[in-house]
């Protein structure tokens, strides 16, 4: 079968009709595969993003479509109550004809949504303003999500931030070295475990009861969200897969790693990579002018640590997936983790020179927003 007549196959379970008209990749995620499906019935078009889950990373399809479709539609909810356009500012899934929002071909598991069109993404951004909206953006599906009862959401990945443990994962693989890579990587391996303290910081002040758990994003990488062509404002938040119970640092942090790094996140030349302080001054701006009100200080105090967390985090789950063979994340050349690993520590070493000054933008940031 080829790959459109295995999409129309796809999308027939779906109900759709019509003819295939166009197809074509999407290559932005490391981990799901997605097509944009354009289909003519009865003079008109109407355009789809078809989605092959990954169910090596995503086991339990109930659980996680459960999550989205209720997420979604209590975001819908909302939106229309404040006269937002909902239908472009939140993911509309379709029911497949077996009564679920997925339908699974052999092993592989499948959704479909509808296309939200006149949109685009970026993956890097060097605009102070579209990355202050991304923070607005971000910071406003934290607010909205904030009255979400978190204890019926499924844990779609175990310990997905459970940094602590990714790092003892990372000692096991080093260790059962089932590759034979584990001497290449030395250097790095080091460089994370002498961090190890640090990395609890986060869960501590949890469990101490310092700062609390909230409904988050916690995949908020900045090719997660989609600007309108227009006003170039951030409208519709995607990638829903690991709404969860988490910390609010979870969330910042990870689109400052993402978002405020001067290289795109595998880059190889050192030299390149930065934490650029005006664009992390921009996204703190967005971002707190939509929830600083509803943060304790303790989560205020800790959010430039979110960014050397997620930052720390992620070079330890490519240098983990590196050392396991890369059997989690989509690589394009056989030493792609080992340098997406390099590059986080790279960004970690210039985000921990700058950590002072993050957090002065921070508090400086927080008291103008909450004295408005
Ligand atoms: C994955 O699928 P994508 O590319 O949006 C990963 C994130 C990582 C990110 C690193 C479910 O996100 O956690 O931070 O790659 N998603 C999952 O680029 O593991
Ligand atoms: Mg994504």
């Amino acid at each position: 079968m080829t790959d459109n007549q295995l999409l129309i196959k796809i999308c027939g379970k779906f109900g759709i009709e019509g003819e295939l008209v166009e197809s074509k990749v999407f290559t932005d995620g490391h981990i799901n595969s997605t097509y944009y499906t354009e289909f003519k019935h009865d003079g008109k078009t109407k355009k789809y993003l078809v989605q092959k889950v990954n169910t090596h990373v995503f086991r339990n399809q109930d659980d996680l479509m459960n999550n989205i479709i209720s997420v979604t539609k209590f975001l819908k909810k909302k939106l229309k109550a404040a006269g937002a356009d909902y239908k472009r500012e939140t993911l509309r899934f379709l029911k497949a004809e077996n009564g679920k929002y997925f339908y699974m071909e052999g092993e592989d598991s499948w959704r479909i949504y509808h296309y939200i069109d006149n949109v685009y993404t970026c993956n890097i951004i060097d605009n102070k303003e579209l990355f202050e909206d991304s923070g607005r953006s971000f910071g406003r599906f934290q607010m909205l999500l904030s009255d979400y009862p978190g204890e019926t959401l499924k844990e779609t990945i175990p310990d997905f931030h459970n940094t602590p443990k990714r790092i003892s994962v990372l000692e096991e693989a080093f260790s059962e070295d089932v590759v034979e890579r584990a001497k290449e990587v030395t250097k790095e391996f080091e460089f994370l475990l002498d961090r190890k303290e640090k990395a609890g910081i986060g869960l501590s002040l949890l469990e101490k009861g310092e700062i609390p758990i909230r409904v988050t994003h916690n995949d908020t990488k900045i090719n997660n969200i989609l600007f309108d062509e227009k006003t170039n404002k951030g409208i519709c938040v995607i990638d829903l897969d690991t709404i969860m119970p988490g910390l609010s640092l979870y969330d910042f942090g990870d689109s400052i790693r993402s978002g405020a790094n001067t290289a795109a996140e595998d880059e190889t030349d050192i030299s390149k990579i930065s934490v650029s302080l005006p664009l992390f001054e921009s996204y703190t701006k967005g971002f707190l002018e939509s929830c600083a009100k509803a943060l304790t200080m303790a989560e205020v105090e800790h959010l430039a640590y979110g960014a050397w967390l997620m930052t720390f985090e992620s070079a330890v789950r490519f240098l983990t997936d590196y050392l396991k063979g890369d059997v989690y994340f989509k690589i394009k050349y056989p030493q792609h983790n080992l340098d997406r690993a390099g590059s986080q520590i790279a960004l970690l070493k210039d985000i921990e020179k700058n950590l002072d000054k993050m957090n002065e933008i921070v508090l400086r940031i927080y008291e103008e927003k909450v004295s408005k």
